[in-house]
């Protein structure tokens, strides 16, 4: 029997079957996926194969079918050891918030990095709109504008009023999507608002940490009445990126990607050398500061 794997607890996985139903299975044995080396061999999306156990009415799950994609993290920059947070998605969507907990943009863009480098269509979130006072309104304007233009899509919605999230399920609808973002920025809310029968916990954020308490601790898939699936992910404090290579970052960047044979050099890092189009896109504005000032600090940074 095939399903798709929608909770993992690192032993035991939720199955969901095609006619709807789940059933918990175990890993037959030791698994081997593709030389990656992960925390986890299976994860959330997955499509595997798996057989019913008469006596225990538990599966056992025999093979996982090919991947289209998935998404590694490391916990930490720093961190050996790697995760795959989900695999098969159709796109993946950052949410963020300028109330509490503030999301910075390093950890957008690292999340969109990670995106591009999987070629995973990525959307970003801006919830808790009904906080914003004119002043966020205008930070707001600003940051949406900058993604825009590198070619991201941007959402401005309130789970707790509903405001815009129409235009938020017409995005998940008939797709597999990753929902990340800071523990408290409301995915969980969110996805409350869009499918209410599914009655997520909501944990307040905390005020002495001004993030939010973890409530979720696996990644979980749920299936959306209207059509696809969303993948709610535990709260992430870091998005470490996996492989990362100084060499092809400026390609993860659809902006500086688009620019990359107007340099004067193939190899050009954007960096330093003379006759560089995104120095000259950033001087004249066409490439964002925030998003070109980034790139130099991950570049600058980052160990992997
Ligand atoms: N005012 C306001 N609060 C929100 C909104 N979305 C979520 N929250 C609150 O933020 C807190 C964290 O939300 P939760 O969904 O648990 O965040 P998660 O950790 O990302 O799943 C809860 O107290 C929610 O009620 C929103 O759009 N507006
Ligand atoms: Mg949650
Ligand atoms: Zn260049």
């Amino acid at each position: 029997m095939e399903g798709i794997v929608i909770k993992s607890t690192g032993s035991w996985y939720s199955v969901l079957r095609p006619d709807g139903t789940f059933t918990e299975c175990k890993l037959k044995g030791k698994f081997k996926v593709q030389g990656i080396k992960t925390t986890n061999p299976l994860a959330v999306g997955d499509h595997v194969v798996f057989r019913v156990l008469r006596e225990e009415g538990a599966g056992l799950i025999t093979q996982i079918l090919p991947r289209k994609n998935y998404v590694i993290r490391k916990a930490t920059k720093l961190s050996k050891e790697s995760q795959i947070l989900a695999a098969n998605l159709d796109q993946a969507i950052i949410i963020v918030t300028l109330a509490e907990p503030r999301t910075s943009t390093g950890f957008i863009d690292r999340f969109l990095i990670t995106a591009e480098a999987y070629h995973i269509p990525a959307f970003i979130i801006f919830n808790k709109i009904d906080l914003y006072d004119e002043n966020k309104m205008n930070q707001l304007s600003v940051l949406k504008d900058v993604y825009e233009v590198a070619g991201y899509p941007c959402f401005c919605v309130s789970a707790l009023t509903g405001e815009n999230t129409g235009d938020v399920m017409k995005l998940l609808k008939d797709k597999v999507s990753l929902l990340a973002g800071h523990s408290g920025v409301g995915k969980s809310a969110l996805i409350n608002t869009l499918e209410p029968g599914l009655d997520l916990k909501t944990k307040p954020i905390s005020k002495a940490h001004r993030k939010g308490v973890h409530t979720t601790t696996f990644a979980m898939m749920f299936r959306l009445s209207f059509g696809g699936f969303i993948i709610d992910t535990p709260g992430i404090k870091e998005f470490g990126l996996y492989e990362l290579d100084r060499n092809t970052l400026a390609e993860r960047y659809p902006e500086m990607r688009a620019l990359m044979h107007a340099c004067k050099y193939t190899n050009c890092t954007h960096l330093h050398e003379p006759g560089c189009a995104v120095k000259v896109a950033v001087k004249n504005g066409e490439i964002s500061k925030v998003r070109y000032e980034g790139y130099l600090s991950i570049m600058a940074q980052d160990e992997s």
